[in-house]
């Protein structure tokens, strides 16, 4: 894996390519995306490289040209052009990184803003001489790093093994019967021989992975349907964009204490805790991993059980960054994937967060004016400022008030050690007594109604 030890942090340069149908902006918006992927793992990037093709080089992914002016940029040659398209602060951090020492490299890294073919990262890899990882591979580094719980370890390993595995294969018979060594970074295999025997064991661990994720699944659901049991159903998940702002507003809602980082797939596990201030009826809250454009596919399905909270969840509050000028296409790329897990039918609470960073105010109220007349019912609001947390709390509260039932239950004098239970679970609306026991009028959860309803209802 990438060493974390040096205390240097690691320079990449990020290459793309531009197929036709890709707008400038899209180009742009999926370029920032990766630098800010490359900052999460802790990378400097100092260069950029983008070239229009018709398509990607089958051998090397870009075309020889700009193989060879990336070629000369890590290696310091004096090259008569210089990076296209690089960032303003490219300059300088060559410049610091590369010094007089022609000897000394500029790079440590390519990041290729696609998923390539273990080939073509072979030949890029050997072409320019520093290590390539591609989108999914920087992906899968940040989701193994991030990982902490044994579910989540256990997933991101099986995604992590379902990538490389082909790849083994790949380098095994691209380094011919030697089995060239190569450099140990990227996992794709420290210069082990890669025989029949690795695959096997590649097999193995991730089926012996599966299973205990299978028990953990187990033991997870039970206590789950458990806590729903004691808890009434009210559930609101919060999901979207990856760095949108859930933990914060999770944090916010429940007084918990979430991971917030400015970081991408900060948060790999789902939490769960009850809104605070209580409530009735009192809602569970959970907050969920980040969705990201071309999520690669092992880890949509390795993840689908933290996002089965979602599903599970009578409301999810779809939390978008309303000051990245990219808000529009995270927010189809979230309902996307909501959509492919099966969570279309669950109804929407659109939160448009940090609004504080849309400009001044002039025009974050003109921003939110524009928000509330194309997504009618949303919310538009900063994690930043309390009153915005109340208005959100309370429409939260409002949308599982809206399924309240009301009933009239007798608690005879002799059962009165369950007024607590009556008390926490539904709103007390008028109570009278006789010389039997007590009359309670309540509102509560339909569940949770009607279980009382079967001890109290006369
Ligand atoms: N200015 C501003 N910053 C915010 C607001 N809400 C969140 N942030 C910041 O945005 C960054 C990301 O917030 P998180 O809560 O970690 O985002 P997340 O959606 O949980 O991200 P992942 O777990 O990576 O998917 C943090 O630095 C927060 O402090 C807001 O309303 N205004
Ligand atoms: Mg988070």
């Amino acid at each position: 894996m990438m060493q974390e030890t040096n205390q240097k942090p690691l320079r990449a340069i990020i290459a793309a390519v531009q197929i036709p149908g890709v707008t400038d902006a899209e180009l742009d918006a999926s370029l920032t995306e990766l630098r800010q992927l490359a900052k999460t793992l802790g990378f400097e990037v100092v260069a950029t490289f983008t070239q229009k093709r018709a398509g990607f080089d089958p051998g090397a992914y870009l075309g020889q040209g700009k193989r060879e002016e990336m070629r000369s940029f890590v290696r310091n040659e004096p090259a008569a052009d210089h990076p296209q398209d690089a960032p303003p602060e490219n300059h300088d951090a060559a410049d610091a990184a590369g010094g007089q020492g022609a000897s000394q490299d500029r790079a440590d890294v390519i990041l290729v803003d696609h998923e390539i073919s273990p080939s073509q990262a072979y030949n890029l890899e050997r072409e320019i001489g520093c290590e390539v990882m591609d989108r999914t591979m920087v992906i899968l580094e940040i989701f193994h790093r991030h990982a902490r719980s044994r579910a989540a370890r256990a997933q991101v390993e099986i995604a992590r093994l379902g990538y490389m595995a082909p790849r083994l294969r790949e380098a095994a018979k691209l380094a011919g019967p030697q089995g060239r060594q190569r450099s140990g970074t990227g996992g794709r295999g420290a210069g082990e021989s890669h025989t029949e025997l690795d695959r096997r064991k590649v097999r193995d661990r991730i089926a012996e992975l599966q299973k205990e994720l299978d028990a953990m699944d187990l033991e997870r659901r039970t206590q789950r349907a458990r806590r729903q049991e004691r808890q009434g159903l009210a559930r609101v998940a919060l999901v979207g964009y990856t760095n949108a702002g859930k933990s914060t507003l999770m944090r916010a809602l429940t007084g918990s204490e979430a991971l917030v980082a400015d970081k991408l797939f900060a948060t790999l596990d789902t939490t769960v805790r009850a809104l605070y201030p209580e409530s009735v009826p009192r809602v569970i809250v959970s907050d969920t991993v980040g969705f990201i454009k071309n999520l690669p596919h092992a880890l949509v399905a390795s993840f689908k059980s933290t996002l089965d909270e979602a599903l599970e969840a009578s409301l999810l509050a779809h939390v978008v960054d309303a000051s990245d000028p990219g808000f529009e296409r995270q927010l189809a790329v979230t309902e996307a994937v909501l959509d492919e897990i099966g969570a279309k039918e669950v109804p929407r609470l659109l939160v448009f967060n940090k609004i504080d960073r849309a400009g001044d105010e002039a025009n974050q109220r003109e921003r939110e004016a524009a928000l509330r007349a194309q997504y009618p019912g949303c919310i538009v609001m900063s994690a930043r400022r309390d009153g915005d947390i109340v208005r959100l709390h309370e429409a939260i509260v409002a949308f599982f008030r809206q399924n309240l039932i009301e009933a009239e239950l007798f608690l005879p004098w002799s059962a009165q050690k369950a007024r607590g239970e009556i008390f926490s679970t539904c709103e007390v609306l008028e109570e009278r007594a006789d010389n039997d026991g007590a009359f309670l009028r309540v509102r509560g959860e339909p569940a949770a109604v009607a279980r009382l309803r079967e001890q109290f209802n006369r």
